[in-house]
């Protein structure tokens, strides 16, 4: 079976405005995104998910929702990316820059998607609807995505 790497993504969400970070280095550098990394050894991922909220833009969460996984396969650049996603509408502290991320508050209609990973147009909708979903998305380098899917969790899942 291919590896994964396990990874944390974080969206604040509040009734009309959303914050997202500009991510000034590393993997998707120049495009906006949550905020996020690798899942340490020895902390559990939503541990992990607000370690990195923290150290990414200085706020603190008292508890997230995981509401999707989704999985990236980049053809033939393997490990796989299971990417673990979870929102919350209220945190402590003030969005702040740091060496990694320029955090930006965005209106739900002015989400900058030609500046941000190809795959969120697609699922950001779900997001913002309040959906809980499963996906799967296979690239072709950094730009295009091959193929996906996305299954919507039912209340029983
Ligand atoms: P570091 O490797 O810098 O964390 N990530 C993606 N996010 C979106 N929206 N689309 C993708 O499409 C992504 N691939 C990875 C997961 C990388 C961060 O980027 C996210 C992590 O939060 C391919 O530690």
């Amino acid at each position: 079976m291919a590896s994964r790497k396990l990874l944390t993504l974080v969206f604040i969400i509040e009734q009309d405005r959303i914050l997202l970070g500009m991510k000034k280095r590393g993997f998707g550098a120049g495009w906006w995104n949550g905020f996020g990394g690798k899942v340490q050894q020895g902390e559990t991922i939503e541990e992990a998910a607000k370690r990195e909220l923290r150290e990414e833009c200085e706020i603190t969460v008292d508890s997230l929702e995981e509401f999707a996984t989704i999985t990236f396969e980049f053809v033939n650049d393997p490990p796989l990316l299971e990417v673990h996603l979870f929102k919350s509408h209220t945190y402590s502290g003030v969005p702040t820059e740091t060496e990694e991320m320029r955090p930006q508050w965005f209106k739900h209609q002015e989400i900058p998607f030609d500046t941000m990973w190809v795959d969120d147009k697609i699922w950001f909708p779900y997001m913002l609807a309040g959906k809980k979903f499963d996906a799967y998305f296979t690239f072709q380098g950094h730009h295009t995505i091959q193929n996906y899917s996305i299954t919507e969790r039912t209340s029983s899942s």
